[in-house]
């Protein structure tokens, strides 16, 4: 009988090292390819440029494949115990923080029927290649689609205040390991909050579109995850459509508009009596228009409801969600600035009963004491961390100048901030 080789991939990118190997494992016998679903991409690094049907799309014509079964978890386990293969081919490069640890159970687990393990070279020049091809294939429309994936594939969405490309760059770099699972942040969210406050001016829409689409590009010229973007409440209805088209041009995965109309006033401020809500209706205008001029259904329109910053309460919120949802919206994000996450979860727990149910967005800035897994019981899909990076660098900083003005030098902070080669080193040269 044939023998049966097996192959995880986990690529959008078939060079020729790929070929090779494939015609390598289809002369040892029947080669069957496990191709990683993007949850499974997901557990050990970055969402891959395309989608898991562009990707099977891609590799379903190539003659030495026999098969292809999709693997749903980094781990092989799974689909080695169903197919029983002869064989497992893999790089000897084994990435990822928990590579080892998996090529480990691979070992134990073909032992059972006395399959091997066959590692090959790996081949760093196409791997090179395979990195510079992976940028131009980061079209606006694979980052914008990338939102909705991570949501399909992500128990919730993790999501980070980003004001600069620095941060963006923190953003995209930033993994750790827990639990032999790899986390990290999935997205960036562009915050009116800190981008006005990075230019010095307050967060009441001085800081126009304009402005904030330059920083936009900043940011999404560096780096590769998809990012939300803070309409405040959307301005102008006739002028949504050509905010809309700079988004998805530039390649933002999401607008958020809040329901708040006049003057605008962060929501965080205590007292809120010179804030206003739309009417209900009116602002559904305003999700409908972006629904229907998008260019991606990718593109994602998120509502936000201000009824609790606003002390509305819970009917009111409830009643504008399904009123949103009708319209189109994608997600609620549902805000809050209580020291609990009482109020939302009581919104949750009613909202998800109803047929108008759609994801929820969080924003644990007062209510920092949740963890993500109390949210993800709750019904949230995404979570965002709206201001932190700013308000970690501003002390840092202060303390800086500071050290150094009573100091009349600067040797004493030396060990409080990082080397320039570090800095120097964090920056990739093109
Ligand atoms: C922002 O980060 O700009 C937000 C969230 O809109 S909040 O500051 O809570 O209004
Ligand atoms: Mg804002």
């Amino acid at each position: 009988m044939k023998k049966k080789v097996y192959i995880g991939l986990a690529s959008d990118i078939i060079n020729e090292a790929h070929i090779n190997l494939f015609k390598k494992a289809n002369k040892i016998g029947k080669l069957t390819v496990g191709l990683f679903s993007d949850k499974a991409v997901t557990e050990y690094k970055k969402l891959l440029n395309l989608s898991y049907e562009k990707r099977y799309n891609l590799i379903s014509s190539i003659k030495y494949i026999d098969n292809i079964i999709k693997q749903n978890e980094y781990d092989y386990s799974k689909n080695l115990n169903l197919l029983k293969p002869d064989f497992v081919i893999h790089g000897n490069k084994w990435r990822g923080l928990n590579g080892l640890s998996i090529r480990k159970k691979i070992i134990q687990t073909l032992k059972k029927w006395n399959g091997k393990l066959i590692e090959v070279n790996y081949d760093h020049d196409a791997d090179q290649k395979n990195y510079d091809i992976e940028k131009n294939i980061l079209t606006p429309d694979n980052r914008i689609s990338k939102l909705r994936r991570l949501m399909k594939s992500k128990d919730i969405v993790r999501v980070l205040e980003s004001h600069n490309s620095l941060t963006g760059l923190i953003i995209e770099k930033m993994a750790i390991n827990k639990k032999n699972k790899l986390k990290e942040f999935d997205c960036m969210w562009s915050s009116s909050l800190t981008d006005s406050a990075t230019k010095g001016k307050p967060d009441n829409q001085s800081v126009d579109y304009s402005s904030r689409i330059r920083t936009l590009n900043d940011m999404l010229d560096v780096t590769t995850k998809p990012l939300i973007f803070d309409a405040d409440n959307g301005g102008q209805i006739e002028h949504l459509s050509y905010l809309v088209k700079s988004l998805e041009r530039t390649g933002v995965s999401s607008i958020i508009m809040e329901d708040k109309i006049g003057l605008k006033m962060n929501s965080l401020f205590s007292n809120q009596s010179g804030a206003k809500q739309d009417t209900p209706n009116t602002f559904a205008k305003k999700i409908k228009k972006v629904c229907k001029i998008r260019r991606s259904k990718d593109f994602l329109v998120i509502a936000r409801i201000e009824s609790f910053i606003l002390g509305k309460g819970l009917k009111d919120a409830l009643k504008r969600a399904k009123i949103y949802s009708k319209a189109g919206a994608d997600a609620i994000l549902i805000h809050s600035k209580e020291k609990t996450p009482k109020e939302i979860f009581q919104f949750s727990k009613m909202f998800r009963k109803t047929k108008y149910s759609i994801p929820l967005v969080a924003v644990p800035s007062t209510y920092s004491k949740v963890y993500e897994k109390d949210l993800i019981k709750n019904g949230f899909k995404i979570v965002i961390y709206a201001n932190h990076l700013l308000r970690a660098a501003y002390p840092a900083m202060e303390f800086v100048g500071k050290k150094i003005l009573q100091n009349s030098r600067s040797f004493e902070i030396e060990n409080k901030i990082i080397p320039i080669k570090k800095i120097i080193n964090l920056i990739e040269n093109e």
